[in-house]
């Protein structure tokens, strides 16, 4: 079997795999958009490894097939999206532009997002917002899988936070990470090759410290940082949950269908203006200085450096044949 595909084999796959499982074509394309650019990027555990839950969750019928998103504007700034149980990219695909355009008119702008399956990276929905001129942050809660810092029971989601500063003439500075040690993703990828994760990833079911990504996925993987990187995933599930009017990750795993998909929550995206809020044209005056400092400093890798770096000669993507087989069989 030839494994090595094009991005756009990639996703024209995903469309019509997606398709097959019943997904209007706007909706198929929006996902295929968003996992194809996700290998393109080299962001492995957020393409096409996540295209069986994505299928299965169409299958299950708790994404809706045919959904069709809606937008109010709350008030000048806020503006409110019920997802009408779609796949997250949909939503970004439509509504997007008119955060930005809001947070252009008056300086700052949140989307606040319901009833939407998020099974993806956020850099794509930040990135947008900096290529706009805009500060974009974006977070989700999910289900539990990470023990509070001094627990060993799972409560938080790997709740990942995204960041982006926009350049006037670079790419944008953008970081997108889970708020546990590693996203799930990554761990599920590691048991899969066989791969062991540093101590102090997770810990198995009875707390103890392993290496071994299976036990981890039996047990609970921990918070970034220790006890501040749980707050962090804390910040999250309030920011992602009762801020947008959705449940936290504990209440949105118990109302879950066990699909193999993404569960229906929230989803928190701000947008921030910088000529408005500094108030000056070259708002960027003092950052640039400081980006080319950071840059200089031997060691330092600026984050979203590595993702645009390999989307300038990418020409095909080696993909695992196992997952690929699976893909093919999906019925
Ligand atoms: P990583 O730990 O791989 O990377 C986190 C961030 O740090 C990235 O911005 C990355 O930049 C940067 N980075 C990585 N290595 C270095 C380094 N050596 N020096 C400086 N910066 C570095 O990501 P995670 O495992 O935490 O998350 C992976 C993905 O999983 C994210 O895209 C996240 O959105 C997604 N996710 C989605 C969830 C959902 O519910 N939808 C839940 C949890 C995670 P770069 O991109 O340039 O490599
Ligand atoms: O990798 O942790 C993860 C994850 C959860 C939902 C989507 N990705």
């Amino acid at each position: 079997m030839n494994n090595s595909l094009s991005i756009e084999e990639i996703f024209n796959l995903v469309r019509d795999t997606l398709n097959r499982a019943g997904s209007s074509s706007h909706q198929s394309e929006a996902v295929a958009d968003t996992i194809s650019r996700a290998e393109r990027d080299g962001s492995v555990s957020h393409g096409l490894f996540r295209l069986p839950g994505y299928f299965a969750s169409l299958k299950s019928g708790k994404v809706n097939p045919n959904p069709n998103p809606n937008l109010s504007q709350i008030t000048k700034a806020v503006l409110k999206c019920d997802g009408d149980r779609s796949y997250a990219p949909l939503v970004h695909k439509k509504f997007l532009n008119n955060l930005v355009n809001v947070s252009k008119d008056i300086g700052v702008g949140i989307l606040s997002i319901n009833r939407v399956a998020h099974f993806a990276s956020l850099w794509p929905e930040t990135e947008i917002l900096a290529e706009n001129g805009l500060v974009g942050i974006a977070c989700t809660s999910y289900m539990p899988a990470v023990a509070p810092f001094g627990a060993s029971k799972k409560l938080y989601g790997t709740n990942p936070i995204s960041f982006a500063w926009p350049r006037k003439n670079e790419n944008p500075i953008v970081f997108d990470m889970a708020t546990s040690s590693l996203a799930l993703g990554d761990v599920q990828i590691a048991a899969r090759d066989g791969h062991d994760l540093p101590i102090g990833t997770g810990i198995d079911k009875n707390g103890n410290d392993t290496t071994d990504p299976k036990k981890i996925l039996e047990g609970m993987l921990l918070p970034f940082g220790g006890y501040k990187g749980s707050h962090f995933a804390m910040m999250i599930e309030f920011l992602a949950g009762p801020l947008v009017g959705e449940t936290t990750s504990f209440i949105t795993k118990e109302n879950n269908i066990n699909d193999g998909g993404p569960p229906l929550g929230g989803q928190f995206i701000m947008a921030l203006a910088p000529e408005i809020i500094s108030d000056l044209n070259d708002w960027d005056k003092n950052a640039e200085p400081f980006i080319e400092k950071l840059s200089s400093f031997d060691g330092v890798r600026i984050p979203g450096k590595r993702r645009h770096d390999n989307r300038n000669n990418i020409e095909k993507v080696e993909v695992n044949s196992e997952l690929l087989n699976k893909i093919y069989s999906l019925k």
